[in-house]
């Protein structure tokens, strides 16, 4: 049930939530924008937080890139579990692990028909492992989805370089498809090129980024598998690169692209940081980042593991910047999770946790300048009702509005959520928000997108009404969620 605001001088009017809403007559939706995402990439960006497991015959080297000669003869975790990472991701929060299936150095982390550069050659379960179908079968019991990176860069290949290390790599990823179950997402890096193994010549081989890889083609195998899989890569097609290795998405950022243009493994890193308004292709952003300095286990980097604290604030400039993250975890040589990782991780949660449990705005009335057809459907309580589904928005036309939320009451807040319903696409592209302190109003913050979600953190204040300020826009603006809330006190703690 969900009682549908408070509106000077008007009824209250009562509606059943369901499949559709049932207030009398249900108006039409906002006109959508010419660019809006998929389905499945609107689920895919509101899982928020997924986990990265970087775990190769690089654990056991002591690399971050193998050479491609490493004998599978190193690879022997003596007591992996990928029950473990599943189970220490879920309760970080995080929806969705991809797996390094093949990094740059070419060792398969499943028994590949297509090689002999995998487990089958390898002490681990005697030649007979599997930990692609370790982790599929563990996500099931957290009901966590599974992505797969496999390196386009393989440094142990013969054939790298030619059309046949192509067809290579498309029976590697057909195998991956269809011998596993629902694969969420297929992980394409950048890096490319150079020295490596390859199949003994011991070479340097430099392909061109622009032809060698003819993505498209690739991409259309993916689909053609599993039409439901998304691709990252740093142009797409589905989910982008945010342009560094740190974490930090643009603080203005669009969930815009023009794909054309970007090159795989020599993209424009600040184009991707911030997205382009004018961008005919919808495409993720996605942070990635590692927990520790490397994306693989040293165990001379325990003691280097990101700090709670550093992870939040990650957290606000990736999922507060309309991005998703993809944190990663890197087993050790035994193929767990190492404790200081997992006693960081906890403690990042249990912040944000404190952190996001009481929203100040919570059902507090609501009053707008304008709502559509100044119909209950477009209310501007859809924006405290805790439905992401429900959202306010304004007449045709009318590109700024502002909104003022009745807190009864003085509260301290010093942190901010605004979220777009981007299922219509991306439409906010600058506002502000204000506060009523003592009587007088002040404003509090100034930014520019929003997008899916964005936070801000802000010196705390202490009002009794605040106001959001819309104020450019390239179709009428929506909102779906807004949220103030008080910072854990551990989040300053060093
Ligand atoms: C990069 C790789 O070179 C790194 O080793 C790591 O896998 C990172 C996520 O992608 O392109």
């Amino acid at each position: 049930m969900r009682v549908a605001g408070w509106h000077p001088g008007r009824t209250i009017t009562t509606c059943m939530i369901g499949f559709a809403y049932a207030c009398g007559t249900q108006p039409s939706d906002i006109p959508p924008n010419e660019v809006v995402p998929t389905p499945e990439q609107v689920d895919y960006q509101r899982m928020e937080l997924i986990g990265f497991i970087h775990f190769t015959v690089n654990t056991f080297t002591d690399r971050e890139w193998g050479f491609g000669d490493e004998s599978p003869g190193v690879f022997n975790p003596t007591e992996l579990d990928a029950r473990q990472w599943v189970s220490v991701a879920a309760e970080a929060g995080m929806k969705e692990l991809i797996l390094t299936a093949k990094h740059h150095d070419g060792f398969a982390l499943w028994p590949s028909l297509h090689t002999e550069h995998s487990v089958k050659h390898s002490p681990w379960r005697n030649g007979n492992g599997d930990v692609v179908a370790e982790l599929f079968a563990a996500s099931e019991e957290h009901d966590l989805k599974v992505g797969l990176y496999l390196s386009p860069w393989d440094r142990n290949h013969a054939d790298y370089g030619t059309p046949a290390y192509l067809q290579y790599y498309r029976d590697q990823l057909r195998e991956l498809l269809t011998g596993y179950g629902d694969v969420t997402e297929i992980w394409v890096d950048g890096a490319n090129g150079g020295t490596g193994y390859y199949g003994g010549a011991n070479e340097e081989r430099r392909i061109d980024r622009e032809t060698y890889y003819d993505w498209e083609t690739t991409f259309a195998l993916v689909k053609s598998i599993q039409p439901h899989t998304l691709i990252f890569s740093d142009a797409g097609p589905d989910i982008r690169w945010i342009g560094n290795e740190r974490g930090f998405a643009g603080e203005t950022n669009w969930s815009m692209l023009n794909r054309d243009g970007v090159v795989i493994g020599a993209a424009d890193q600040a184009y991707l940081n911030t997205g382009d308004p004018n961008g005919d292709d919808w495409v993720i952003p996605l942070c990635d980042t590692s927990i520790r300095p490397g994306w693989f286990y040293h165990a001379d980097q325990d003691d280097d593991v990101k700090t709670p604290q550093e992870l939040i604030d990650i957290y606000y400039r990736s999922v507060g910047r309309n991005c998703v993250l993809l944190l990663n975890m890197p087993p050790d040589q035994r193929g767990l999770l190492h404790m200081n990782d997992v006693r960081a991780l906890r403690e990042f949660k249990r912040i944000l946790d404190e952190t996001f449990a009481n929203n100040l705005a919570s059902h507090k009335p609501v009053q707008a300048d304008n709502h559509r057809g100044n119909h209950d459907y477009f209310s501007p309580s859809n924006l405290v009702d805790q439905h992401l589904d429900s959202y306010w928005a304004t007449d045709d036309g009318i590109l700024r509005a502002a909104l003022e939320i009745d807190l009864g009451e003085t509260v301290f807040f010093n942190r901010i959520m605004l979220q777009e319903p981007i299922r219509f696409g991306q439409r906010i592209a600058a506002f502000s928000i204000e506060a009523r302190v003592d009587n007088e109003w002040m404003q509090v913050a100034q930014a520019t997108t929003i997008g899916y979600k964005r936070l801000l953190r802000i010196d705390g204040v202490e009002a009794d009404r605040v106001r959001i300020v819309i104020e450019r826009a390239n179709n009428v603006p929506a909102l779906s969620n807004f949220g103030l809330f008080r910072a854990s006190h551990a989040e300053t703690e060093r």
